[in-house]
């Protein structure tokens, strides 16, 4: 029976604010480089002060993988939590308008916090360094989880980064054993390294149990599994999930499944800003996985796709990316 969604995903749901800095300005206001870090709404009231002009694209990691999918013409859902404010109203445009359905019930107007947003400072080789103030988005719960809806994807697609949040364990629980009583499959992201770092039992846990398919990139892998040496890190992962797919910046990406191992190059291209590589690697990847595409050529459109966003501010696809797809022999 063919199910309503190619794919369901579940994460933060975040507006970007993306401005340039150099490397001064990150060093001077005590921004890690190149990873995400968690801010609260001081901190995102007093770096925003002091950034320079900049602009606001919807974002959040799954939900950027997710309107990848629906661009490209699958069908698709997203699960997140925002606030009836602007902010919120915007999330929610730009995803319907992509052609994703979104049906979490937004927080009403008088609740307290406001729409979750992530202060993006790319700096002039193209890195995003990352600051999340989660607000709304960090209480996405099982109540929000409409099994049903989960029960109609072939695949999941859950954001490690929601694991920052108690009653989201609890959330993708839900989602995941809806899927799996379904015939459904489950991806992971494991989104970042540091993220791995605070939860690294709990994502072992589902990886052991419940994850069909795994996202990650270098630094996340190496996280995950604790060594400094990537092909063993690599090897750990493919031993215990049925396939993984880990991106290595300009090295292109590993497909590993069973046996077999692929890599697919990255496409050449001016990095203008790296913020979405990795979502829309995993967006192209699982589009070309439910279209019936070969590993290797969903690595290949992951690799393409990720060209794309890297080469404009933001993190949503501005190309079309089934044209780039046919003239890359892909489609
Ligand atoms: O990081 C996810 C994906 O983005 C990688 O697998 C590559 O396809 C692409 N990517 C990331 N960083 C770079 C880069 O510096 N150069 C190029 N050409 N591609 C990159």
């Amino acid at each position: 029976m063919t199910k309503t969604y190619h794919v369901v995903g579940i994460g933060n749901a975040l507006v970007d604010v993306l401005a340039h800095a150099g490397e001064d300005f990150l060093a001077e206001h005590g921004v890690e480089k190149g990873i995400m870090q968690l801010i609260d709404t001081e901190r995102a009231v007093e770096l925003y002060g002091r950034i320079g002009p900049a602009q606001e694209i919807s974002g959040g990691s799954a939900a950027n993988t997710i309107a990848g999918i629906a661009h490209l013409g699958g069908r698709t859902a997203y699960v997140g939590k925002v606030k009836d404010d602007q902010l919120g109203t915007i999330f929610a445009h730009d995803l319907r308008a992509q052609g994703a359905d979104f049906a979490t019930p937004m927080a009403p107007g008088a609740d307290e916090g406001e729409t979750g947003r992530c202060i993006i400072l790319v700096t002039p080789d193209g890195e995003r360094s990352m600051n999340t103030y989660l607000g709304l988005s960090e209480r996405l719960s099982a109540a929000d989880i409409d099994a049903a809806q989960i029960a109609d994807a072939e695949w999941i697609y859950l954001e490690g980064y929601r694991f920052d949040g108690d009653e989201s364990h609890a959330a993708f629980a839900k989602a995941i054993a809806a899927a799996k009583a379904a015939g459904g499959k489950v991806a992971l992201t494991l989104s970042d390294p540091f993220c791995v770092d605070r939860h690294r039992d709990a994502f072992r846990r589902m990886i052991r149990e419940d994850v069909d398919l795994l996202f990650a990139n270098r630094a996340e892998m190496l996280s995950m599994y604790q060594t400094e040496v990537f092909d063993e890190a690599l090897a750990q992962a493919a031993a215990e999930i049925e396939l993984v797919a880990c991106t290595d910046s300009a090295d292109g990406a590993h497909i590993l499944s069973g046996e077999g191992r692929w890599h697919a190059p990255a496409v050449a291209t001016r990095v203008v800003d790296a913020t979405g590589a990795g979502d829309l690697f995993a967006g192209a990847f699982l589009w070309g996985l439910t279209q019936g595409h070969d590993l290797e050529s969903c690595g290949r459109m992951g690799c393409v796709a990720a060209s794309e966003i890297i080469s404009h501010i933001g993190a949503r696809a501005e190309a079309d990316l089934s044209a780039l797809f046919r003239s890359h022999g892909l489609i």
